[in-house]
Formats: C-alpha cells, sequence, structure tokens
C-alpha cells in the first residue's frame, strides 16, 4: 500500500532520556499539527532528527529510541554533532535564515558548512530511499532541506515528490547573492510540486528560476528538462478548532482551577479596568523586530503620554538558535532595552513592560491570548506568522484588536487588522492609539470575518490542499504520454520506418540536434552529431534533410563537405548531395532598409539583443536579456512590425527567443513539400522545437510522423523532451535493420 512520508528536520516529537528509560511527547508546533491529519490518515511515516545527537544517545539506547519513536510513526536521521553544527547551526541559520529574511549583512557564505548541509541533506535523502516505495508520496518541508527532492529524483525518477518552503522566498536581487544559488534551485527542482507561504514569495522564486537557470516557466509550471514542475501558494492556517475551543474552556475555569498566570493577569486588570494589554509573542528573532518593537513602544508613550500607566506590554520571547552569535547579541539588546525602558519610564505602581525569555506551556499560551486586548507582531519579515492567527482563533467574544506587519505573510490573508509598516514609527504609534480607542463593535466585526476565514481555511485544509495539488501534478504525466515518443510508440514508427520502401527525413538544427548558445556562431556540431549524421544519411533508400533558419554560409561551412542535404533560411536556399546552394524560393529583400533601422532602435533600447543579418531575412535575437524584459520588448516590436508591414509580402516568425522578419512565401512547411513531391516517399519524419517547424508539422501529409522537441503547444503528432531523446531516437534509425 502506498504511504505517505514526511520529511522535515526535525521530527513532531521530543526525546526525554531519564534514568535510562526513554520519553518520546509529541510536539504542538504548528506544523506538527498541521500535518496531524496527513500523519494519521493511512500508512504514514515521519523522518526527521530527534534532537539528540549521536554523541547524546548512548548506543545501548538506541534500540529503545527507534522503537519510541516507531510508535508515532517517525523515523530518525543520525546526525554527529559536527553535523548539527555545519548544517543547522551554520547553512541554514547563519546563510540561508538571513538572507531569505533580506537580513544580508548577518549572511555567512562558507563553503565548509555548504558542504556539511549537502552531506546532511544526502542523509535525509538516503534515509527517505531507504523507506520509500515506487507508489509512495513524498513530502519535504523547510529551508534546511532544500537539495532532498533532487537527490531523491536522481534515484527514483518517477516518484511523486512535494515541497513547502515555511520562510520567504527573496526577490532574484537578494537570491543571486547566494554564492550556490544554481545548486539550490536544482535541488528544490527535484520536487513535482513546490509550496510557497504567498504569490510573492512564488514569483521571487519563478524570477530566479528563469533568471539564474534560463529555465522556461509558463505561468506556475517550470520546464525543467523533461519534468514540468509546478510552483503554487498554499496560506498555512493553523488548528482553529484547537484554539477556540481551548480559549473557551479557559474562560470557564473557576478561579481556583486558574492558572498562576492568569489569576495574576486577572488581578491587574481588577485594580486597573481601563488598562489596556498589549501582547507580543515571538521566538527571540532579529526576524520578528522585537527591538523595534520596543523603540516604537517608547516611541509611543512619548507621543501619547496619557497612556502611560494605561498600558501595558508584555512581551514573551522565546529562546531560540542561541548557538548562534547574531542571537545571542539580540538576547543582550533586548535585555538592556527593556532594563532601559522600564527604568525610564516605571513608577511605584506600574512597570511598562513584562518580560518573559522562556517557553510557556501552551494552558499559559492561551491565558495570555484571551487576557489581552491587543495583539502587536511586527516582525521585519515573517514567512507567514501563526502567532497573529492564534491570536484571533482565541477571541471567543470577538473582542480584540491585531496589530500586524506588513511584512508577514498572514497580512495578506487578515486585511481586517491593523496593518502597519514596522519602521514606521509615527504610524504604528498611531496604531496603538486606534487600537486602544477601536469601539467592540467595530472589533467585533472586524474579527468575525477573520475568524470565518481562520475557521474555514486551517491547517488541516492547508495540508489537504497540498496534498491534493501533488497528486494531481505526479498524475498529470499520463495526459503527455499519450503523446509522448513512449517506447512502445517508438517501436511502432520503428516498424513503419524499416518496413517503408522510401524514406524521407527533415531535422531541425538549433534546439533539435544542439542546444543554444548565447552565440549563435557557438552551437557548432560535435563529433557525436557528425558521426550520427554520417550514418543517417548514409542509410539506403532515406534522403535525410538539415531544415533550419540558419544562413546559408554557416550550414556551408559546418556540412557541405559532409554532402548532407540542407534547407536553410527557412526555405529560401537548397543544396543536395554536397551541391552548391541554389535558390528553391525567389525573394525580394528590397525591405531590409526599412525593416533594419527599427530592429536597431530595439537593440539600442535592449541590452543584450542583437540582429543577425541573413540573406533574406533578418533576425532580432534576444536570449541573451534579461527574460521578462526581453518578452515585453519582444512583444512591442512584434506590434510595431505588424503595422508596418501590413501591405508587404512579410512575415513575423516568433521563434524561441528570437523575431524573424522574412517574406510570407518562405517557410518551412512550403520547402518540405516541395521536397515531398518530387518522389514517393512512403515514410515522412519531421522533428523540431519552435514555432517555424510548425509549418512542417502542419502542411506535411496527414501520415507523416512529426515530432515536436519541448511540450509547448504544437501541431505535432508527439513530442520529446529533449535533445538527448532526439539523438537517441535518431540512434534507432541508424541502427534499424532495412
Ligand atoms: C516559521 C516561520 C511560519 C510560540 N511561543 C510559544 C509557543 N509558540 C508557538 C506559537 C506558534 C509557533 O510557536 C510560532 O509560529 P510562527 O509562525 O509565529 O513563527 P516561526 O516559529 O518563526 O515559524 C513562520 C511558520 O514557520 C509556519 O510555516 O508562519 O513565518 O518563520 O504556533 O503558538 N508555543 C508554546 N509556548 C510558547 O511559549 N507552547
Amino acid at each position: 500500500m502506498a504511504k505517505t512520508i514526511i520529511i522535515s528536520n526535525r521530527l513532531p516529537v521530543q526525546l526525554q532520556i531519564d534514568n535510562g528509560s526513554i520519553n518520546a511527547i509529541p510536539s504542538v508546533g504548528g506544523l506538527a499539527t498541521g500535518m496531524k491529519s496527513v500523519h494519521s490518515e493511512g500508512e504514514s511515516l515521519w523522518i526527521g532528527w530527534s534532537g539528540l545527537t549521536e554523541e547524546e544517545i548512548p548506543p545501548e539506547l538506541e534500540g529503545m529510541i527507534d522503537e519510541a519513536l516507531a510508535k508515532h510513526g517517525s523515523s530518525k536521521v543520525k546526525l554527529t554533532t559536527e553535523e548539527v553544527d555545519g548544517f543547522y547551526y551554520g547553512f541554514s541559520n547563519r546563510t540561508i535564515w538571513p538572507l531569505f529574511h533580506y537580513f544580508l549583512e548577518y549572511s555567512e557564505f562558507e563553503l565548509d558548512s555548504w558542504n556539511t548541509y549537502k552531506e546532511v541533506n544526502q542523509k535525509f535523502a538516503d534515509a527517505i530511499l531507504a523507506e520509500a516505495g515506487e507508489d509512495d508520496i513524498i513530502w519535504v518541508h523547510d529551508y534546511q532541506l532544500m537539495l532532498v527532492p533532487q537527490m531523491v529524483r536522481e534515484k527514483r525518477p518517477n516518484i511523486s515528490i512535494g515541497f513547502f518552503l515555511h520562510i520567504p522566498f527573496p526577490s532574484y536581487e537578494i537570491f543571486r547573492t547566494l554564492p550556490w544559488r544554481e545548486e539550490v534551485l536544482l535541488g528544490l527542482l527535484g520536487s513535482d510540486l513546490i509550496g510557497f507561504h504567498t504569490y510573492d514569495y512564488e514569483r521571487h522564486f519563478l524570477s530566479s528560476v528563469r533568471r539564474i537557470l534560463g529555465l522556461e516557466v509558463s505561468f506556475n509550471d517550470i520546464y525543467a528538462d523533461d519534468r514540468v514542475v509546478k510552483v503554487d501558494s498554499f496560506p498555512m492556517g493553523i488548528d482553529y478548532a484547537k484554539f477556540n475551543n481551548a480559549a473557551q474552556q479557559n474562560e470557564s475555569l473557576s478561579n481556583k482551577d486558574q492558572s498562576e498566570l492568569q489569576r495574576r493577569l486577572n488581578k491587574h486588570k481588577e485594580a486597573s479596568p481601563d488598562a489596556k494589554f498589549l501582547l507580543s509573542i515571538d521566538r527571540l528573532d532579529y526576524s520578528k523586530g522585537i527591538a523595534k518593537r520596543l523603540n516604537a513602544y517608547e516611541y509611543f508613550l512619548h507621543k501619547y503620554p496619557q497612556y502611560k500607566e494605561k498600558v501595558r506590554l508584555i512581551i514573551l520571547a522565546v529562546p531560540s538558535r542561541s548557538n548562534v552569535p547574531q542571537y545571542q547579541l539580540l538576547k543582550r539588546e533586548i535585555d538592556e532595552l527593556v532594563g532601559r525602558i522600564n527604568g525610564e519610564l516605571a513608577t511605584v505602581s506600574w512597570t511598562p513592560i513584562w518580560y518573559f525569555y522562556r517557553s510557556l506551556p501552551f494552558d499559559n499560551l492561551i491565558d495570555l491570548y484571551t487576557s489581552c486586548d491587543i495583539a502587536w507582531l511586527t516582525p521585519i519579515r515573517d514567512g507567514m506568522n501563526l502567532v497573529a492567527k492564534e491570536y484571533i482563533a482565541t477571541r471567543t467574544d470577538k473582542t480584540g484588536v491585531l496589530i500586524l506587519s506588513e511584512m508577514a505573510g498572514s497580512a495578506n490573508e487578515m486585511n481586517e487588522s491593523l496593518l502597519i509598516n514596522p519602521n514606521n514609527f509615527e504610524q504604528i504609534a498611531d496604531t496603538i492609539h486606534k487600537a486602544i480607542q477601536m469601539p467592540v463593535k467595530e472589533q467585533k466585526e472586524r474579527n468575525t470575518v477573520l475568524q470565518k476565514r481562520l475557521e474555514r481555511y486551517n491547517v488541516e485544509k492547508w495540508a489537504n490542499d497540498f496534498m491534493r495539488s501533488l497528486t494531481i501534478q505526479s498524475d498529470k504525466d499520463p495526459t503527455y504520454i499519450t503523446r509522448r515518443l513512449s517506447v512502445d510508440l517508438t517501436n511502432t514508427i520503428m516498424t513503419q520506418y524499416r518496413e517503408a520502401e522510401k524514406r524521407l527525413l527533415f531535422i531541425d538544427y538549433d534546439g533539435t540536434l544542439a542546444g543554444f548558445h548565447n552565440d549563435p556562431q557557438k552551437a557548432s556540431p560535435d563529433a557525436a552529431l557528425y558521426e550520427l549524421l554520417d550514418k543517417l544519411t548514409a542509410r539506403a533508400n532515406t534522403d535525410v534533410y538539415l531544415i533550419s533558419g540558419r544562413d546559408k554560409e554557416t550550414f556551408e561551412r559546418w556540412f557541405l563537405k559532409k554532402k548532407y542535404n540542407m534547407i536553410v533560411e527557412h526555405g529560401v536556399w537548397l543544396s543536395e548531395n554536397g551541391s552548391d546552394f541554389t535558390i528553391l524560393e525567389n525573394v525580394k529583400k528590397d525591405w531590409f532598409d526599412k525593416i533594419f533601422p527599427v530592429l536597431e532602435s530595439f537593440v539600442d533600447r535592449t541590452p543584450g539583443s542583437f540582429i543577425e543579418e541573413k540573406n533574406y531575412s533578418l533576425a532580432w535575437h534576444y536570449r541573451n536579456t534579461d527574460p521578462d524584459f526581453g518578452q515585453k520588448r519582444a512583444s512591442e516590436l512584434d506590434a510595431v512590425l505588424r503595422s508596418l508591414i501590413a501591405n508587404d509580402d512579410l512575415s513575423v516568425l516568433n521563434g524561441n527567443k528570437v523575431m524573424e522578419i522574412k517574406s510570407s512565401n518562405v517557410n518551412k512547411g512550403r520547402a518540405a513539400m516541395r521536397i515531398f513531391t518530387q518522389d514517393s516517399y512512403d515514410f515522412v519524419f519531421a522533428i523540431g522545437d519552435d514555432w517555424t517547424d510548425e509549418f512542417m508539422f502542419q502542411e506535411l501529409p496527414e501520415t507523416a510522423v512529426t515530432v515536436k522537441v519541448g511540450r509547448q503547444k504544437t501541431q505535432a503528432k508527439y513530442y520529446l523532451d529533449s535533445i538527448k531523446n532526439v539523438r537517441d531516437l535518431l540512434n534507432r534509425f541508424t541502427e534499424e535493420k532495412v
């Protein structure tokens, strides 16, 4: 039976070793709760690090630990202290975390920790490979494991892999500074589906894929070699019912059953009923903007002194990554700030800030959520921020005000909260004032909408949506397979080829037999290609034509000596069996003078683009430009040219990163048909990768075997994914006994 394998840095259980006995306690974190439905339904396995290094696990307890974890459907990846240092505290938290949160100055680029990151990712991948069956579904989580999808894919090309990033994906301008940017992107592209919290992170990622890897992206599909990778946004929700129920229960407790914290909070409320509690809860992390918040609070108290003794800020900072120097510095900075502000502003009856540096039990968290009038969450950058959602979920009477940073992913879905820019102290001070003054009716109106949304799009829905999308994406291949040249289809074609008496083959060059280069002259044939074409053209009763948009001089240089048949410049020139090129189609070029200056003006304004002047056509190449910009300019040029040539017998061909202007009566289809009608062929084959090859696919007879290279829309009957596949297919033609 197929199972789901979940992989994250940490397992969803905490291990406690007490006097030789093992205790595995389920974690309460967002991810663990979110995956509960996926993890508990059907067969499922969670692979991750236990939190204890190899050095911390006594060998004699190893077996017991594995057993204890197995009871929670978990299996551990063993890591040494050195590996945890390089992989987790090093590359994950000193390179990726700051970079992806736009703290460029904190990002360290250390080769050693990158190497450890790779090794540890391989360990995780190996752990998956050891457990995964062919039909299993793999879901990899977060920035610590970005290389795992490709590492698994290499060994299991057909397995279903999803990846979800819990932190922001930064803009291309930031991401490009990473020395290992290609490897990270390629690692992620091993997935079938890549999920982000927001559309912004998704488009940043797509932009990096296009610009850094030069891959084709269409809407949210990435064409990566022979696979389509889907990218989408899935905003993570919370376990709404859990928080809402806990709040209801909390409110029904009698005084004696309440927690110590709750009783203290109540006492303060009773002493000054008008006073407002502001709540701030985060892991102690520079991305959460805690220091800025403290400064902004001080600013607020100066701007609105009437609130002195009337507000109290409760800060819960949960210890985090205290091995990383930036976190130690931050801790010191916050300790000092709290001390200074309290020292400056406190009165005998009032402490402006209550500061907790610890993790509180879940029930205390609920005490805080339910007792505070305002939640003030102003991260400088945050993938989502679940605390904001949890606060709203616990407001059972629908009162309470949420002040939320625009820079948190959750701001996209929480428009009814008061959104602020965490760097704008003026706006923050005014917003706190507004929050304190907000009428209960307005609070309830805002929270009603928020709660409805959170309840509906809860964490279970999030996980199920992702899984459904992954299943659809993985099942999608069969729709392609019907037309992909599968082994069976290829065998059928080979039979037709073998049994035919006279064969005709049209083969495009760029993007079909050879890859693209920034400089077209550099895409010259390699030795293996010559060998392949030598064999193919030597076949009895087989006419092979290279058919290309290239200029005749280049093909003369590359192929004339070889005596291959060639049709170039889309059908203007023909050379057969080593003869000089002759004109196949009568064409004019008097229009060059009109069009050339237009193209030149586009070259001037589009860095990286250039004009190629052929004998009977002009081509504007934009492969070396910024992809988005090039596309935009191409559409502009298309519009300009179409109005210019309306009365001429010219056409504009939109090829692969090239626009070509040429006489309308010339195209590959027309040229191919001329050859076809000269003899009686009973096997016709045509293969090509771009728009200009579509003329062949359309005009050749219905019985022709037409093949598109790549997965774009086509009139061809079949498709192949890569140049390698094309060469393999042609090699089979050379091997077939005829
Ligand atoms: C990363 C991304 C993204 C906090 N203090 C205590 C406590 N918590 C719980 C909260 C909440 C969770 O921890 C914190 O989640 P956040 O989303 O706010 O932040 P990160 O830890 O940075 O998480 C973030 C998230 O992944 C999910 O994708 O939203 O952007 O950075 O659930 O309730 N829980 C207990 N005691 C505490 O003292 N029991």
